[in-house]
């Protein structure tokens, strides 16, 4: 497994690289299957395309062995710009990671390689190396790149306009789970990205609405609508607050908000709000033309396809409600939590102690429950894992799948983490 490198070529790619750090050799003494070690080890790999069963999965196999014949090489199809990547199931404490190559042939495929680091599915990642890894000529077995990094996904690109392979034979990935904040435990990590002052009473109605893992909406205690487009770490009012009571986003530009029980829809961030025909105490919005809403006196749920012009009741009753989908809805009624996937028709329990709920799919919800404990499920609800360390929430909302951003007692936004 040792690389055949000349000093000369080390040179020379170190003057390539400018300051990202790669260093070559080294074999291992330890299990690249013991997942305390080799992070990435049996974790969901991906990628762009795959041929003569290449699969990503063949990356992270624990075997660095780099002939194709031994069936441990991933292969993509040619194409431009093709990518692997590791989802390490939570976000981890990244120190550095080895990428072996495939070794019967080939190794010139490894050129223009670059790493990134992701914190979610669509965040376009740190780049951990400074230039383009141009390893051309090397015919190299293993180099090994350094990182100081957080994030959950990993992913290698070769670079190229024109049409190329990638093949990896293994990428054994170093570091641990990220403990984040004081409330952090096995089943959840927590990050505080915003910290209020903790003083006082404060009341949260229902202030924060996340359209995406970086794009969140809120109502802040003066009742101004903010939006913040990096995490939660700062908010700026939009133009147009109307000092709304509940928010519900689809995008950076979509929203759908109450005041009072008065429903209104930006197109535009929030520059200019339309009032609809609608009224209710607890609004989802699915899209710009589609929105449930709920009015907690009268327990009717109601929906609207045509931008909030006219709405149809929904079989069923509810306080309050969170519809990832037109036809998918989770809704909160006298303490018990309730699904349909049918517009209605049918309603699941799925719960018997819940406050209040927030899901991006059927499958992944993020609740309070009436102890204002955080609780969630990634199955559908047929299992729920509470947080173990029974940290007091006002508002938990779904950011992706398996995270959430959250409010705790002091105000604190807090960005969860289910680990698995
Ligand atoms: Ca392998």
């Amino acid at each position: 497994m040792y690389s055949t490198v000349s000093l000369k070529s080390v040179l020379f790619v170190m003057l390539l690289l400018g300051t990202a750090q790669i260093s070559f050799g080294q074999n291992y003494s330890v299990d690249l299957t013991d997942a305390s070690y080799n992070i990435a080890y049996g974790k969901a790999a991906y990628q762009s395309s795959t041929s003569g069963e290449g699969y990503p999965s063949r990356a992270v196999d624990g075997d660095t062995y780099g002939k194709w014949s031994a069936n441990s090489v991933t292969h993509t199809a040619k194409e431009a710009n093709p990518w692997w990547e590791v989802d390490l199931g939570s976000q981890h404490d990244i120190t550095g990671l080895d990428i072996h190559n495939r070794t019967d042939c080939c190794q010139e495929r490894f050129n223009n390689i670059v790493v990134y680091i992701k914190k979610d599915i669509n965040d376009p990642g740190t780049r951990l190396t400074a230039n383009a890894l141009t390893l051309r000529d090397l015919q190299f077995d293993k180099v090994h790149v350094k990182a100081k990094h957080q994030g959950r996904y990993i992913r290698i690109v070769r670079q190229s306009d024109q049409p190329v392979y990638l093949s990896l034979a293994e990428v054994v990935v170093y570091g641990e789970r990220a403990k984040w904040a004081e409330g952090s435990s096995d089943k959840l990590s927590a990050e505080i990205v915003n910290k209020a002052d903790c003083s006082g009473s404060r009341v949260f109605p229902d202030p924060i609405s996340a359209a995406s893992y970086k794009n969140i909406w809120r109502i802040n205690v003066a009742g101004t609508v903010e939006r913040s487009t990096n995490r939660g770490g700062t908010f700026h009012p939009v133009k147009d607050d109307r000092s709304m009571t509940q928010i519900s986003a689809v995008n950076d530009k979509v929203a759908w908000a109450l005041k009072g029980e008065t429903i209104f829809r930006t197109l535009d961030g929030g520059n200019t709000w339309t009032q609809t025909t609608g009224y209710g105490t607890s609004i989802s919005a699915v899209s710009a033309d589609v929105a449930w809403v709920v009015n907690g006196n009268s327990r009717a749920i109601w929906r609207t396809s045509d931008g909030g012009k006219t709405w149809e009741q929904i079989q069923g009753g509810a306080q309050s409600v969170s519809a990832p989908f037109e036809n998918f809805a989770w809704v909160v009624n006298d303490g018990r939590l309730w699904f349909t996937k049918d517009g209605g028709k049918n309603w699941e329990l799925k719960n018997n102690n819940i406050k209040s709920v927030s899901a991006i799919s059927g499958a992944y919800a993020w609740c309070i429950d009436n102890n204002n404990n955080v609780v969630y499920t990634l199955d559908y609800g047929k299992t729920w894992t509470k947080d173990p360390k029974n940290q007091f929430y006002y508002y938990v909302e779904c950011t992706q799948g398996s995270e959430a951003i959250a409010i705790n007692h002091c105000g604190d936004l807090v960005l969860l983490s289910a680990n698995r």
